[in-house]
């Protein structure tokens, strides 16, 4: 495996919309990144990955988008985005764009024109398909078939001029782009070709899994109880989805591939997928998000269905996606995004341990093999929000959910808000917190969504100075990503697999090794060593919980992480 550039780097993703208002709207803006540069080159990170910022009817904030080529006037002007890239260039950083090219917007002009006529030249530029027969257009039972939306409802609407239905897996507003079609890919490949004329570094591509669909688009099992079916099995990973994803990267990347890095978001795509869509030699992407590890927690009735992940789930499938990819392919690492729970409410304690398990969650996770991400507010210990009621809620997925859990199918209210406050994506998309000022520093005005009131404890002005914060931890553990090339470049080993406190590896280059033990509950946790004999001048590296039981006395403390070297 060639040492890549992104093997050493660590990407932060910013949600523009929540991350800094500058003009006093409530909703952020690149003027908003451009003020707070500071804070990303001193936490150290190489690459931004920004959440999409282009014309866009925010039905879903902005993965529907109306214009490839335009900035929303929301988040600025082209004089703004120019500036913000200069700026991350200036400090030795590069920008990564939001690629969302399995549907657009309904109101884009492709769209616009493709439903004005079952003739227009575009027609085909999107799925339309005709009422199931003998159904009267409009019925229960007419869509051409029985795909549920991710988003609630049908995946198909009826466009009552035409008659015709129109796919949408998401909203009916984000309309699926039909890539069987060479003049979509054309388009596609020619915009972004433009953003990287424009000096852009790479992609982030929205549910790029999802682009090559069976053509014949069939039913599929419906659960009893429920009105429409999952088609992933005919959308996920599609009969063209490797010869799409390669013939992307011949048309765009080929000849300058090194300069960039192309992650693909991957909804259930296997190890197995994964190996062959990041293995270098294929020449597709250069890693995905999958989301095993993000899904264990969900029960047999989906993300709203909790259930208890253990450590040992987790070390299982971490475990599984380093040792699939160790060969050839590369694993993106990752706890958080715009669209998942916070992950110190999810899998650590957001109470009186916030600190340290946060901080243990993100050793775990950093020292990985693998391209670490960084979430807007992660590096602060942000946690979950307290919303009281569906009023407090922006999230198109979340308000969906609730009216049809609540208004279709009868369920309990308060039930459905305790699963909304635990998974909603919301959680994710209160304003970053910035200092103990209003709305915790992100805007003058009242914001698009409530800020966490936990903001006068948790925000970036108390932890900017303090050593011993979250903050300063993750500046830690991104430095020694940069100076350990074990890490960067070594190899992966679990430790103690079956133990089911302590998530335990190590990385290993030449002579070079490092131990990562990290006790992932509020408990003390005892361990024995098989190879304690080749750690006993073992050198600390990093803990974080100075002064607690150092390496070899076989304990640790709730929520200890310890990384030694030999
Ligand atoms: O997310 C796709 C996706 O996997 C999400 O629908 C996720 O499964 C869900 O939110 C968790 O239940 C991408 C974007 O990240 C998301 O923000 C968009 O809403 C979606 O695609 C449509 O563009
Ligand atoms: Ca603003």
């Amino acid at each position: 495996m060639s040492d890549k550039w992104w093997h050493s780097a660590v990407v932060y993703q910013i949600y523009p919309r929540s991350f800094a208002d500058s003009n006093g709207d409530g909703i952020g803006d690149l003027r908003g990144i451009i003020e707070h540069l500071d804070h990303l080159e001193d936490l150290g990170v190489d690459v931004v990955w920004l959440s999409p910022i282009y014309a866009s009817p925010h039905d879903d904030n902005g993965y529907d988008i109306s214009d490839y080529q335009a900035i929303d006037p929301l988040f600025g002007t082209f004089d703004d985005f120019d500036e913000l890239l200069a700026g991350l260039h200036a400090r030795g950083m590069k920008l990564v764009m939001d690629l969302v090219v399995n549907h657009t917007s309904d109101e884009h002009p492709w769209f616009v024109e493709s439903a004005s006529s079952t003739q227009n030249p575009k027609r085909d530029w999107y799925w339309w398909r005709s009422p199931r027969a003998g159904i009267a257009p409009g019925a229960h039972g007419a869509e051409p078939n029985n795909w549920g939306s991710f988003f609630s409802g049908s995946a198909w609407k009826l466009d009552p001029a035409s008659g015709e239905y129109y796919l949408h897996l998401f909203s009916p507003k984000q309309p699926d782009l039909n890539w069987e079609n060479p003049e979509v890919r054309d388009a596609v490949y020619a915009m972004m070709n433009w953003w990287l004329d424009r000096g852009v570094d790479g992609f982030r591509m929205d549910v790029i899994n999802f682009i090559s669909k069976v053509p014949s688009l069939p039913d599929v099992e419906v659960v009893p109880g429920h009105l429409f079916g999952d088609g992933y099995p005919y959308f996920g990973q599609g009969p063209r989805i490797h010869e799409f994803l390669h013939e992307m990267h011949d048309r765009v990347f080929a000849g300058r591939e090194d300069r960039y890095l192309t992650v693909g978001e991957m909804p259930g795509v296997t190890v197995e997928d994964a190996q062959l869509f990041t293995d270098q030699d294929r020449a597709e992407l250069d890693m995905v998000f999958q989301f095993e590890h993000v899904d264990l927690d969900h029960g047999p009735g989906g993300k709203w269905d909790h259930r208890d992940a253990s450590v040992l789930d987790l070390k299982r499938s971490f475990g599984k996606w380093q040792k699939g990819l160790a060969a050839a392919g590369w694993n993106s690492l990752y706890w958080n995004n715009h669209d998942q729970p916070r992950v110190v409410s999810r899998f650590g304690d957001d109470g009186a341990a916030r600190h340290q398990s946060a901080t243990a969650l993100a050793t775990v996770l950093h020292l990985q093999r693998g391209t670490p991400y960084i979430y807007q507010g992660e590096e602060l210990g942000m946690t979950n929000v307290p919303f009281q009621g569906i009023s407090d809620f922006r999230d198109i997925e979340t308000l969906n959910h609730y009216s049809e859990a609540v208004d279709v199918l009868g369920a309990s209210p308060a039930q459905v808000l305790a699963a909304l406050r635990r998974t909603s994506r919301d959680n994710a998309r209160t304003p970053v917190q910035w200092s103990t000022d209003a709305n915790a520093g992100f805007t003058t005005a009242t914001p698009w969504i409530q800020a966490n009131p936990n903001y006068t404890e948790i925000n970036a002005a108390a932890q900017r100075d303090d050593p011993s914060s979250v903050l300063a931890y993750y500046r830690a553990l991104i430095d020694l990503r940069h100076r350990e090339p074990a890490i960067s470049e070594g190899s992966f080993e679990m430790v103690l697999p079956e133990h089911p406190q302590i998530f335990a590896y190590t990385r290993t280059l030449g002579d070079r090794s490092l131990l990562v033990l990290v006790n992932l509950t509020g408990e003390p946790a005892e361990y024995g060593l098989p190879d304690a004999a080749e750690w006993v001048d073992a050198r600390l590296v990093l803990t974080n919980l100075p002064g607690a039981p150092a390496i070899g006395e076989g304990h640790l403390a709730p929520w200890q992480a310890l990384v030694i070297s030999r």
